[in-house]
């Protein structure tokens, strides 16, 4: 009898517990596979010794150093570990082929260019938006991990990145300015709610994972949910609506 696969996920203290992006592309894609898995509750500080215990490798560099990210995937049934959003994806296409597929055919260079082009366009203006309400439920070691990063970046506190006001307006614009850019290209498909149509593929687990951050962080009466349902003549209403049931979240362990 095969085993639940592993995800490793970061800890919040919001009753959904799973917050962050990047994880949220990866918990889609097994919920969507409706592939059985735990989650294992990670602090930022822990990434990288668990990383290494387990095999995981480095997702790139910083600041010359090897970095470690989540989400990661451990498959105990094939020993497999894997590291990437992308990579997770594909993985679980090929190793559980009866389920919906999210990296078609010959799609991998288009997903991981959609990724960096949305990314680019939307990401940080969205962390901006969220920053009061991300550090905010982050538990302490995350929280100092996380403020020296993005306080070095920005030179000022978290909550002082886009506080209510015109900081934070601008930043939501230009949010709402990279969706309506989406809402372009996507609307060149004739059938279908999703980036390329009727069927989900990774690219839609990007958006969702930007959106998901918003919805747990902000919350469904926060003005830019509210006006996010709305624009694009309500695009993003019915998208958020076609993903409801693959939202969920297992109680999990903390390591
Ligand atoms: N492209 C990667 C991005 C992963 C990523 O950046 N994860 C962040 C989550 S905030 C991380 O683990 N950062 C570790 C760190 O900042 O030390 C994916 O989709 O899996």
């Amino acid at each position: 009898m095969s085993q639940p696969l592993i995800l490793y996920d970061l800890a919040g203290s919001t009753p959904i517990k799973a917050w962050n992006l990047h994880t949220w592309k990866a918990r889609l894609a097994l919920n969507i596979k409706g592939i059985p898995y735990k989650t294992i509750w990670l602090e930022y500080p822990d990434i990288a010794d668990v990383c290494k215990k387990i095999g995981a490798s480095p997702n790139g560099t910083r600041g010359g150093q090897p970095l470690y990210t989540v989400p990661v995937l451990q498959d105990p049934n094939t020993g497999t570990v894997v590291v990437d959003s992308l990579n997770i994806a594909e993985y679980l296409d090929v190793k559980y082929p009866n389920t919906p597929r999210l990296v078609p055919e010959g799609t991998k260079v288009f997903q991981a260019m959609f990724r960096d082009v949305f990314e680019e366009k939307a990401m940080w203006s969205m962390m901006e938006v969220v920053a009061t309400k991300l550090v905010a439920q982050l538990p302490p070691r995350s929280e100092t991990y996380w403020r020296a990063g993005i306080e070095g970046f920005y030179g000022k506190k978290a909550e002082e990145i886009a506080p209510e006001g015109s900081l934070r307006d601008a930043s939501w614009k230009k949010v709402v300015d990279a969706l309506s850019a989406l809402d372009v290209w996507a609307s060149q498909n004739d059938k279908g709610v999703f980036i390329t149509g009727d069927k989900v593929s990774y690219a839609d687990l990007v958006v969702m994972g930007m959106l998901i951050w918003l919805k747990v962080l902000e919350g469904f009466e926060s003005k830019e949910w509210k006006e996010l349902v709305k624009v694009n003549d309500g695009r993003w209403g019915r998208f958020v609506q076609a993903f409801g049931q693959w939202v969920q979240v297992d109680d999990g362990e903390y390591l």
